[in-house]
């Protein structure tokens, strides 16, 4: 039986909810005894099957029956249980109970996701990541429906769908699947300039995690923090990985998602089950009601981010992954986000792309999930019980008693009554409001390209060759060389010498666009609007950069020990053991999967054969020492694939280290061929060789010296 290690008020409630097979009888749907589940009910042995056979048409109708529409966005996900624990109180700025109270623990659901793929798709598609967290708060649920990019592609909801057509697979043939390189995505994209800010998110490697455990999670739009006062704040939400934020390759990537398209899940699930649980840091950008206008772009604009060099994220809590769900469908499929279910404390903006989401969540459950109860699926529950006088629909799960159900009524006492706010009943944030109805856009809206240029301007210069690398393989796949101008020419506004590179690769020029498009208001001068496209206060910020992430920490990193009989058994030890002790998980790569026989005579037992894995799904390598082991691995039947690994994990900048005797196949791979000094490279005759090598598992890669490791290979 598998044990809840969790203990919380959500996990109590999904007990209830939960069966165990474990010495249990088969039944049917109405609890009776099956006797035989391998043969249906026939008139004879060999005759036809009866209608009458009930059992059969239970199951085989269940079984039709068993698919949902996937979602229509976020298709693909895995989800886990955890908690987030407040560690400095927000009092003085939200009433929100699980922001107010130090050590409080709030348990959580959280769901990540790719955005354009279908639910089998692959894990590594060059995409967004959904980033949703669901808070059982004693308020009722919280949810904070985030990605892993600050920004987003549109400014107005009513894009939505089109962006949605464009990326996902085109209508007429179906292709292709979750990849955003080709023809009506970056037509879309080519006639959106405000769409160029995440556009640079996209084609960073932020699009390629190493793992949704060391990916940022972010809020998007401005919500509004609202105190015992009254008093406002505009909050911007992050999560911060404890392990850092780090990427793979492109090249990478698309390896991986042949030889494990669910690198991503599996790593989230393996890394709960080890007791390796993820943990984020959730920090609040606070901005006062009255500073609203003192930044040079609009608040309300979630093409745009806030600087941390503007104002600094303070961190508040910890997020804490550590069950996985009991059921994928039960929990991961069915759980139901919404922006719109917020606790007193917390309010919306008028962001109106966070004003069109607010509509569209509870309506896409309805035809997911089929009922307007899907707030009552268990995983869907709040933690306190809900009263009120909505009733029936399909799969109505709760009894309520007595004879009314309406508002206001004596015949139930009044029940259930309206809640005092004094009593944690909900008001919304009172604002003034008035306006002409219109359907514009407002100027604030209109500088699309300062943030672009200030993402990019923060890049170290592997991260700008990848961004380049990225745009130049997407709109390589683009069949109309006018889109791919159109494309270029947006890059023109955002740096130059970036177009220029893209243009050469893609045989087209860099014209100058004229001031493109449909979100400028109708009575603007698209003179004057041309003068907007400015330089963003913030030149550079450092938090947009991995390269400035978290390199302290080799915990959870996976490394592949190449291995052989006769290999040496001691430095095998020693090396596991200091890995080990820092977290790292290692695992042996032998020529076939029979166990190994080291030099003192002890059998190791090899995860996988040269032939059934791919460095790829490695963070580094250890050769291992040994005479023998050698000798086996240069045998013309293991060497290829053993060189294969090396030059593989080489061009991909990751810590190679290779022990003892390892010297004929380091001089036969393209290692070296290396000029200069390597920190990802550890020999032989190195002086504290593990340290280093930790050490260079920690920096996660040299991308610096990508080009000097590819132009030798
Ligand atoms: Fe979503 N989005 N979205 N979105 N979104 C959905 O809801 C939508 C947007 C995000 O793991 C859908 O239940 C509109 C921004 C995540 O279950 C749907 C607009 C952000 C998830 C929907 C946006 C998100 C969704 C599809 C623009 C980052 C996965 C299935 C107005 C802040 C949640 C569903 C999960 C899912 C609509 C834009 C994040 C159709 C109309 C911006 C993480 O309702």
């Amino acid at each position: 039986m598998k044990t809840n290690e969790q203990n919380n008020e959500k996990a109590d409630q999904l007990k209830w909810h939960t069966t165990y097979n474990e010495n249990e009888k088969l039944t049917t749907n109405q609890g009776l005894k099956i006797n035989n589940n391998q043969d249906s009910l026939k008139a004879g042995e060999r005759g036809p099957t009866l209608l009458e056979d009930f059992i059969l048409r239970e199951k085989i109708t269940h079984f039709d029956h068993e698919r949902i529409p996937e979602r229509v966005v976020h298709a693909r996900g895995s989800g886990a249980h955890g908690v987030f624990k407040l560690t400095k109180s927000l009092k003085n700025y939200t009433k929100a109970k699980f922001l107010t109270e130090v050590g409080k623990e709030t348990p959580v659901f959280v769901r990540f996701s790719t955005v354009a793929g279908s639910k089998g798709s692959t894990d590594l598609a060059r995409d967004v990541r959904g980033f949703a967290v669901k808070f059982y708060t004693e308020e009722g649920n919280y949810d904070l429906v985030a990605n892993n990019m600050p920004v987003f592609f549109i400014q107005d909801a009513i894009k939505f769908p089109d962006l949605v057509h464009a990326v996902k697979p085109e209508p007429d043939n179906e292709i292709p699947q979750a990849a955003s390189a080709h023809d009506t995505f970056w037509d879309f994209i080519s006639l959106m300039p405000e769409s160029m800010h995440m556009i640079m998110w996209l084609m960073s490697d932020r699009a390629i995690p190493r793992s949704l455990r060391m990916m940022e999670g972010f809020g998007v739009h401005s919500f509004k923090f609202i105190n015992d006062e009254g008093k406002v704040h505009f909050v911007k939400f992050h999560f911060k990985p404890r392990l850092g934020v780090h990427s793979v390759a492109w090249n990478e990537a698309q390896t991986i998602s042949g030889v494990d398209p669910d690198f991503h899940k599996r790593d989230l699930w393996e890394a709960i089950e080890n007791g390796d649980y993820p943990e984020w840091d959730l920090g609040v950008q606070l901005i006062p009601e009255e500073d609203e206008d003192r930044f040079d772009f609009d608040l309300l604009d979630p093409t745009k981010l806030v600087p941390e060099e503007e104002v600094p994220v303070e961190l508040v809590g910890t997020l804490t992954l550590n069950r996985n769900p009991d059921n994928f469908f039960a929990e991961t499929e069915q759980i139901a986000f919404h922006p719109g279910h917020i606790v007193p404390g917390i309010d919306f903006t008028n962001d109106p792309l966070l004003q069109g989401r607010l509509f569209s969540y509870t309506d896409t459950q309805l035809s997911r999930l089929g009922s307007p109860n899907f707030h009552e699926i268990p995983i869907n529950r709040s933690i306190n019980t809900v009263h009120n006088n909505q009733r029936d629909g399909h799969m109505r799960q709760q009894i309520v008693k007595g004879k009314s159900s309406y508002d206001p009524n004596s015949i139930g006492m009044g029940c259930p009554f309206q809640a005092m706010m004094s009593e944690g009943g909900f008001t919304s944030h009172e604002e003034r409001v008035s306006g002409a109805k219109i359907r514009q856009r407002s100027k604030s809206f209109v500088d699309h390209y300062s943030q672009a240029k200030l993402f990019y301007n923060s890049q170290s210069t592997p991260e700008k060759i990848h961004l380049q690398n990225a745009l130049i393989f997407e709109l390589s796949k683009v069949t109309h060389p006018k889109i791919r101008e159109r494309v270029v020419g947006q890059l023109g506004y955002i740096d130059m010498f970036l177009a220029w590179r893209v243009a050469e690769k893609l045989g087209v020029e860099v014209k100058q666009l004229e001031w493109p498009n449909q979100s400028i208001p109708a009575d603007a001068d698209p003179i004057e609007l041309q003068s907007q496209e400015r330089e963003p206060n913030t030149k550079v910020s450092d938090a947009l950069s991995m390269k400035n992430t978290v390199k302290n920490t080799i915990k959870t990193r996976k490394i592949g020990f190449i291995m052989a009989n006769g290999v040496e058994a001691g430095t095998i030890y020693d090396l596991k053991e200091k890995l080990e002790k820092e977290g790292a998980k290692t695992e042996i790569i032998a020529p076939s999967l029979a166990p190994v026989r080291t030099n003192d005579g002890t059998d190791l037992i090899p995860k996988h054969s040269l032939t059934s894995i791919r460095s790829v799904c490695f963070d580094a390598l250890y050769i291992c020492a040994g005479e023998d082991a050698v000798k086996e691995l240069m045998a013309p039947d293991n060497k290829q694939h053993v060189l294969h690994f090396i030059n593989e994990a080489y061009k991909h900048c990751k810590a190679i280290y290779f022990g003892e005797n390892t010297e004929p196949l380091y001089q036969s791979s393209n290692v070296a061929l290396r000029k200069h000094e390597d920190p990802g490279i550890i020999t032989w005759d190195d002086q504290n060789p593990a340290d280093k090598f930790i050490n260079a598992i920690a920096q996660h890669r040299v991308w610096d010296l990508e080009l000097e490791r590819n132009t030798q290979s």
